[in-house]
């Protein structure tokens, strides 16, 4: 009698034990249905697909240009970017979707770099964290000469060589020249004259010349009307008459590399136009950076909630 009482109680408490684990069972069922609900509310109302909202489309510049090279790369190298475009057009172009963009708050992915003004003009932007590397980290433009400018034009090779100067002087003449509308060449002649103690640095040990010609060869970006501007300036001072002709990066180096142009202070290495220089490799004399801090990268608005470009979305 005892001893079935006793299991009639074991019995009990099994059956009491079970529907309270059933209960709290659905319990926690429910609430995991509710959070996985209110998780696909917040998906629909809050969560915006960028992707789909630019059109699978990166705006970018010139086909000419290195990045540009690099943005087709990176749509390769990124399955969240397979199936996208870039927008290759121009400079201006691409400013100016940019500016009506940032007007509207709407979301635009542009290609991106420094030294620009684009980021004085519009503090409120960023990079997007680029993890397979393929812009790289920071870089640099380096001078490259022909070979035997040495020997042809002791003085000139010596001047190319020491011009050196940094991120933020090249963006001062490209804002100011961007803001005010001037052409960059008269506002990098200004710098000159009022930069005395840097420009001095570039012409230490170089003696004056009586019209020696030198033959630049550049590309036609702000940046690069800037470095040559200020160095054309600083060479006439010298005596040198010095020529800028503005090409595309490709003929850049096969210029230099066939000797038809003494040399160009436009190279962006080891990333932008790494490829363009390994193919002329054997034929350039390369005098290393004349700025340090170059980058180049996928830029969007601070208002779009992305970070890196595997934040994106496939096609
Ligand atoms: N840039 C500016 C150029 C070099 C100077 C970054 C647009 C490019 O080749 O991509």
């Amino acid at each position: 009698m005892f001893a079935s009482l006793k299991k009639l109680e074991f019995k009990r408490s099994i059956v009491f034990i079970s529907i309270l684990a059933c209960m709290l069972f659905l319990a926690a069922c429910s609430d995991n249905d509710s959070a996985e609900g209110d998780n696909d509310d917040e998906t629909t109302d809050d969560a915006v697909n960028y992707s789909e909202e630019v059109d699978y489309t990166i705006t970018g510049i010139e086909p000419g240009a290195g990045i540009s090279v690099a943005t087709e790369e990176a749509i390769e190298e990124y399955d969240s970017l397979q199936g996208w475009d870039v927008e290759l057009s121009s400079t201006a172009a691409m400013m100016s979707e940019l500016d009506q963009a940032m007007n509207k708050e709407e979301p635009i992915i542009i290609t991106g770099w420094n030294p620009h003004w684009m980021f004085a003009k519009y503090p409120d932007m960023k990079y997007l964290d680029d993890p397979k590397e393929v812009y790289g980290g920071e870089e640099n433009i380096n001078s490259i000469a022909k070979l035997g400018l040495e020997e042809e034009k002791p003085e000139a090779y010596k001047m190319i060589s020491q011009f050196e100067w940094d991120v933020e002087d090249m963006e001062e003449i490209m804002y100011e020249a961007q803001d005010s509308g001037e052409e960059v060449e008269d506002v990098a002649k200004r710098w000159v004259e009022d930069n005395e103690d840097k420009v001095a640095k570039w012409g230490e040990g170089v003696d004056d010349v009586d019209g020696v010609e030198v033959e630049l060869v550049s590309t036609p970006w702000d940046s690069e009307r800037a470095s040559s501007g200020v160095l054309k300036e600083a060479m006439e001072q010298k005596g040198f008459k010095v020529e800028v002709t503005p090409v595309d990066v490709a003929v850049v180096f096969e210029t230099v590399a066939n000797g038809d142009a003494d040399a160009t202070i436009a190279a962006w290495l080891p990333i932008t136009h790494q490829e363009f220089f390994d193919k002329h490799e054997d034929n350039l004399d390369d005098l290393g950076p004349n700025l340090k801090g170059a980058k180049i990268g996928i830029v969007v608005p601070e208002y779009m909630d992305l970070d890196s470009i595997e934040d994106l979305e496939a096609k």
